[in-house]
């Protein structure tokens, strides 16, 4: 049984913004928004204690949803019209996906303009049935990204990419941890490198802490990457600060 309400979630959830970088020009041409859980005595948490039970529960998984997206238009609503190329990315849990609960919610937010600056990241963690794939194609012809996190970790592999088209990949930090340190994890990511060249689709490298990580991953052509090496998650005002 749940012992997490709706309003709970309401009232607890906030964004913050991990800036993405383009490895080639050095600068951030983007962010995901990361869920942070505010307790009852006020202060700031991570959101991990109570993930899985919002991601298992459709309800509260929508709640969360919503509470990002409300959050992005608060937050970065002005940032993403001053800023027409800048993308922020939103973890969708699959649970939400595929029964048309999500445009409503970006509707009532006036953010169905903005959809070309908007991915939804969809875990290769837990399964997506084909509702969500149908919601995936649908996202994309209104003109939003579609990235899969986690990859390389999932349950469903590869065999998810087939019929479905996505945008960017976006490699596991434990990966990338491993740089340096474990040569299968280099021909690993050199893998991901190439077989994202021949799918056409984008990579970003998740939980880059160190520079000999970045220049490996930018030596084999990987666009962009996101990690502590550049920035933790950070409050609206600071993202501005790091746009200038
Ligand atoms: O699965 P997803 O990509 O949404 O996970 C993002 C998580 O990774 C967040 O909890 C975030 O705090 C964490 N994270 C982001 N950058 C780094 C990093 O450079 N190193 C580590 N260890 N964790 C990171
Ligand atoms: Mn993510």
């Amino acid at each position: 049984m749940s012992t997490i309400s709706s309003h709970t979630v309401r009232s607890s959830v906030f964004a913050k913004y991990q800036p993405i970088i383009d490895l080639t020009t050095n600068r951030i041409v983007g962010c995901e928004a990361l869920a942070r859980w505010r307790a009852d005595d006020g202060r700031e948490t991570t959101i991990e204690p109570v993930i899985d039970e919002l991601e298992s529960q459709e309800d509260l998984a929508l709640e969360l949803t919503t509470c990002m997206f409300t959050c992005l238009k608060a937050d970065l609503g002005t940032l993403l019209v001053e800023h027409p190329t800048f993308s922020v990315s939103v973890n969708l849990p699959p649970i939400v996906m595929g029964k048309n609960k999500i445009l409503p919610v970006l509707e009532k937010l006036a953010l169905i303009a903005h959809l070309p600056q908007l991915t939804g990241e969809i875990t290769e963690r837990q399964a997506l049935n084909e509702q969500g794939r149908d919601a995936i194609r649908l996202a994309r012809q209104l003109g939003a990204r579609v990235a899969i996190d986690d990859f390389g970790t999932g349950q469903s592999g590869l065999q998810q990419l087939i019929g479905l088209e996505v945008d960017t990949l976006k490699i596991d930090q434990s990966f990338i941890r491993q740089l340096g340190k474990d040569v299968a994890a280099e021909r690993l990511v050199r893998g991901i490198a190439a077989l994202a060249t021949i799918l056409k689709v984008d990579l970003v490298a998740e939980g880059v802490e160190t520079a000999e990580q970045a220049a490996f991953l930018r030596a084999i052509g990987i666009e962009k990457g996101q990690g502590w090496l550049w920035a933790k998650a950070l409050d609206a005002n600071e993202l501005s600060e790091w746009l200038g």
